[in-house]
């Protein structure tokens, strides 16, 4: 027995399901999680001495790789000085005036612990701010555990076939409702059905949580068009797209301003961070200014402030959109050539350093058409994926991500193992 998998037998008996988080568990993989031991740059070494080229860089944080020296050093700088407070600090106005200054739909920002918390805030403020009750998601997205919003869910709900959680009464998801991406005709029918009703939409503009895929064109920006129309809010859920798809998220990319963003994962360096924001009449309504409460015990928490601020400001100051772009390039390249050599059309979606290879040869653009994909066939890739030392997700249903510290190195090696896992586990289509 491995050393990990006497780990997982410990963890099994004190934590569910042997993790903190259902996605770890590689349950629908056969195989127990590695677990693991350290993590530098673009590689794990997992307990038992074997290292991974890592493409899901904690689901979306490491966009520099893991440990980056200038994170480590802020966050050595910061806890001399204290843990925490519950006061305010110097670095949480660094931290938010630099999210505004990124983010220009951002005019204030409040600091929360987690995507979950800053979804839910989200919710909760588009509903506190137009008085109404319903809001409106798209099946496969995934915007965290929120009672309200664990309906069709996407990622590790949609991996463990629980998109409608338990312990949801009907009660508390009544009040969402559920449309398929990319259908505009579906958006305009339920605000005809509930006039004067709907607070507002949540969206990932660029959906991550059932693999990767992208809108239509026109899309966003008819989500933009209808909610401005009918005075709901347009929340844009860049959790996993803030910070990456470009400096300014999505809406840096394509220009459609929402009414709140919520943000997480690299804001936070590595460490416990999300994030709300938006216009100045809107986030004023949240306590203790306005009437909608929202509030933290760790929010803001220094140390990670100091993470998250460390690797905001390398990003900044080393151009590295543009060196993630020719990674993610080379790495589509290097996938297509795979896919002809092999006569295998699988579909593969990138934009700049999120990627998803689904195990369908249709095209993705929906939860529907990324569920077409074969299950067995991903389940197969992933092990000899992993057994060449390469970590890609372990379910269909998530996103790849590569850093500023994967190498051109690193990016042809991946090439060459996928090459040679779809040759010896999936049949010529
Ligand atoms: P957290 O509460 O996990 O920090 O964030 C929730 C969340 C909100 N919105 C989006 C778009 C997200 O992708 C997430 C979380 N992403 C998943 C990965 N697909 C987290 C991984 C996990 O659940 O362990």
């Amino acid at each position: 027995m491995s050393i990990s998998e006497e780990l997982f037998e410990r963890a099994c008996r004190v934590i569910p399901g042997g993790v903190n988080s259902p996605v770890r568990a590689f349950r629908r993989l056969e195989r127990a999680p590695f677990f693991v031991a350290k993590a530098a740059g673009a590689h794990l070494t997992d307990e038992d001495g074997k290292q991974y080229i890592d493409y899901v860089g904690t689901w979306g944080p490491a966009i520099l790789g893991h440990a980056p020296e200038c994170v480590i050093s802020a966050v050595q700088a910061a806890v001399p000085q204290g843990l925490g407070y519950g006061i305010p600090t110097r670095i949480e106005v660094d931290m938010a005036e630099t999210v505004c200054r990124w983010i220009p739909s951002i005019e204030k920002v409040r600091m929360t612990n987690s995507g979950t918390e800053a979804t839910m805030s989200a919710v909760r403020l588009a509903r506190g701010y137009t008085g109404r009750k319903y809001i409106i998601k798209f099946a496969g997205c995934y915007h965290g555990h929120v009672d309200s919003l664990l309906v069709a869910a996407g990622s590790g709900a949609l991996t463990h076939g629980e998109p409608d959680s338990a312990g949801v009464p009907a009660e508390f998801a009544n009040l969402t409702i559920v449309l398929p991406y990319n259908d505009c005709e579906a958006v305009r029918r339920a605000f005809a059905q509930h006039p004067g009703e709907i607070a507002g939409i949540i969206v990932e503009p660029f959906p991550g949580n059932a693999g990767f895929y992208l809108p239509r064109p026109g899309y966003l920006e008819f989500l933009r068009e209808i909610t401005a129309q009918h005075g709901a809010l347009l929340i844009f859920d860049e959790v996993m797209t803030g910070f990456r798809i470009s400096a300014a998220g999505v809406q840096g990319k394509t220009g459609i301003v929402p009414d709140i963003t919520t943000l997480g994962k690299i804001i936070g360096g590595g460490l416990p961070v999300g994030a709300f924001g938006g216009r100045r009449e809107i986030m004023d309504c949240v306590s203790p200014l306005g009437p909608v409460y929202q509030a933290g015990t760790l929010s803001g928490n220094p140390v990670a402030m100091a993470a998250g601020l460390a690797q905001l400001n390398y990003l900044e100051q080393n151009d590295s959109y543009t060196r993630l772009e020719q990674l993610g390039a080379r790495l589509e390249e290097g996938v297509c050539r795979v896919l002809r050599d092999e006569q295998l059309p699988l579909t593969f979606i990138r934009d700049g350093s999120m990627f998803c290879l689904h195990f369908t040869t249709q095209p993705v653009y929906d939860l529907d058409t990324a569920m077409s994909g074969n299950f067995d066939m991903f389940r197969r890739y992933f092990h000899a994926m992993l057994e060449q030392g390469v970590y890609v997700a372990p379910s269909p249903y998530e996103t790849g991500f590569i850093s500023t510290a994967h190498t051109e190195a690193d990016i042809d090696a991946t090439v060459e193992a996928m090459q040679r896992a779809l040759r010896h586990t999936c049949p010529k289509v």
